[in-house]
């Protein structure tokens, strides 16, 4: 017999969840109390729980599975009526977004610290997501986070631990559970959007190579059964295909440096015609064309000006949306349609109700996110898809279909520059010492340049008339460049500064330029209005994107 039982507990501190969920290191989450604080401040924040139906999953690291079994005994103590776990507790995060929405659960539970790394010394995360299948949204969160500040107590149930690999239903302390395949509806999903028999006719083509990056993280099964299995990709496509504890011991973050295997293959003895890698919990993604890069803003932009050529949008788009620092490539895009193009926040949280509301179809942010309202996340492998579906129907190769793109319609130099692991206090500093300046820097020199404008970026939400303010510094040049300042809200130790540059170029004999070179002048600027090297001793970043 499983017993109910009440157990006393006092707050900790710094359960706020950031861009993306609550993040700490492992050795904070695994202390006596502190998941179940958070579990049982999000059920308080839903309420009355009894009778409501959950799903449960994660990224595979370490401590997903642990975690499993503590929300499912709280779940029941909780008085949940269903628990929908993914086998052996896995989700990804699009897919989790699908499980929602499909089976109308009441929301979802994400064990994932996305691209940081996982592992016994390294990050562990928790994020919720409500019954559009989509990221609470900041009231959510701020109501979590008030809720984890005066709990005292929790329900838990006294019980065995949950057979999670395999499928089908049990019963715990009275509350259903069912495992289901982590893979399946995900996958029929993306089979209702794309062309999957024209797809499959590339994919088996001799002369058309591909690989698919899964980064050792929770990626791999699904690319496995969808390119593979149902495409009929040739074996071996799919690299670090099973999800490990600690993601082979790298970072599970889809960018250059992180993917070297995919790109030595890129660059190897036999070309690749296409190449793409997915990050932790496989809703962002990197796409790479023979020999060519594919900038994220620009990835989007592309998706967006031809999401025609795939069934699932055939209708037309109803809008776009980007997140604040991502370029404007998707705005011209939008222009071009004659549909609303909306600039929100960082985070996928700000998307959601602009969906709900119809106002949007595709959106993305540039950190290797984009995604549509077939669910309410950002998904990697969709983007993969939409890109082979492009490849296939217009007969040319990812990198001529960007190249066009920048004749169309110009092109946005876009790059991220991270300066990792600096004081936290001293960076807060900075940007409120930026953030202070902005209304008074216009017509300001700076360097070669001088600023046209300058503001602390702040949104309201079209849709529910919330309004969310300091979401980083911008400031435009009179050569049409912008660069963005603000701190990541994902990291977990320090603070990480994110400098953010763009530019427009319409001169169609100068689109074949390099980036860093092109961005110079405006990031020397940016570093000198800012104080970058006075403020984080820094000179160079440690990261850029
Ligand atoms: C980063 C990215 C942001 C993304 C977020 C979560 O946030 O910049 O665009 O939405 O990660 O992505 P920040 O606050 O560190 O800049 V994921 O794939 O970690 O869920
Ligand atoms: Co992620």
């Amino acid at each position: 017999m499983s017993t109910t039982k009440t157990i006393h507990t006092r707050p900790f501190a710094g359960q706020k969840p950031g861009t993306s969920g609550l993040r700490k290191k492992v050795a904070e989450f695994t202390q006596a109390h502190y998941l179940e604080n958070f579990v049982q401040a999000i059920f308080n924040m839903l309420g009355d729980c009894r009778g409501k139906r959950l799903a449960v999953g994660g990224d595979g690291r370490y401590y997903n599975r642990q975690a499993v079994q503590i929300i499912a005994r709280m779940a029941a103590a909780n008085g949940f009526g269903k628990l929908l776990i993914g086998r052996d507790g896995l989700f990804s995060t699009p897919a989790m977004s699908c499980v929602i929405r499909k089976y109308a659960t009441d929301g979802g539970i994400i064990l994932s610290a996305s691209h940081n790394p996982g592992g016994p010394d390294a990050d562990f995360g928790i994020k919720f997501n409500g019954a559009n299948g989509g990221p609470a949204p900041e009231s959510a969160g701020e109501a979590i986070y008030r809720q984890t500040l005066s709990i005292d107590k929790y329900l838990i149930l006294d019980s065995e631990d949950i057979e999670l690999g395999r499928i089908g239903k049990t019963e715990l302390g009275g509350m259903e559970i069912e495992i289901i395949d982590p893979v399946a509806d995900y996958a029929g999903l993306m089979a209702s959007i794309f062309d999957f028999d024209k797809i499959s006719q590339l994919l088996v083509n001799r002369r058309f190579h591909m690989c698919f990056d899964a980064m050792h993280a929770v990626t791999g099964p699904y690319a496995r059964e969808i390119l593979e299995d149902r495409l009929g990709a040739k074996p071996g496509t799919v690299i670090n295909g099973v999800p490990d504890e600690s993601f082979g011991g790298g970072h599970p973050d889809p960018n250059l440096v992180q993917a070297r295997e995919l790109v030595d293959r890129m660059n190897g003895d036999a070309p690749l015609a296409f190449g793409a890698a997915s990050d932790g919990d496989g809703d962002r993604n990197m796409v790479l064309g023979s020999g060519f890069y594919i900038n994220p803003c620009d990835s989007l932009a592309v998706l967006a000006a031809n999401a025609g050529l795939v069934p699932g949008y055939g209708e037309g788009l109803a809008g776009v949306a980007r997140s604040m620092p991502t370029s404007r490539a998707l705005d011209r895009v939008a222009q071009s349609l004659e549909i609303p193009c909306y600039e929100t926040p960082t985070g996928w949280k700000f998307f959601g109700n602009l969906m709900d509301a119809g106002k949007i179809t595709i959106c993305g942010e540039e950190s290797f996110g984009t995604g549509s309202n077939h669910v309410r996340e950002k998904d990697g492998l969709w983007a993969v898809l939409f890109w082979l579906n492009i490849i296939v129907e217009s007969r040319k190769p990812a990198r001529s279909i960007v190249r066009e793109h920048w004749q169309r319609f110009g092109r946005d130099y876009f790059t991220r520059h991270d300066f990792e692991g600096i004081d936290s206090a001293r960076a807060a500093e900075m940007i409120e010492r930026l953030r202070e300046r902005a209304s008074g820097l216009a017509g300001e020199r700076a360097g070669e340049l001088r600023i046209q404008a300058a503001d602390d970026f702040a949104y309201t939400d079209p849709v529910d008339g919330s309004a969310s303010t300091g979401q980083g510094v911008r400031i435009f040049f009179d050569d049409g460049s912008r660069a963005v300042f603000r701190l990541s809200g994902t990291g977990t130790a320090n603070a990480t500064l994110r400098l953010y540059c763009d530019k427009y170029e319409t001169d169609p004999s100068l689109m074949e330029l390099d980036t860093q070179r092109t961005l110079a002048q405006s990031l020397q600027a940016a570093g000198e209005i800012a104080g970058i090297a006075e403020f984080t001793g820094r000179t160079a970043p440690d990261v850029i994107t």
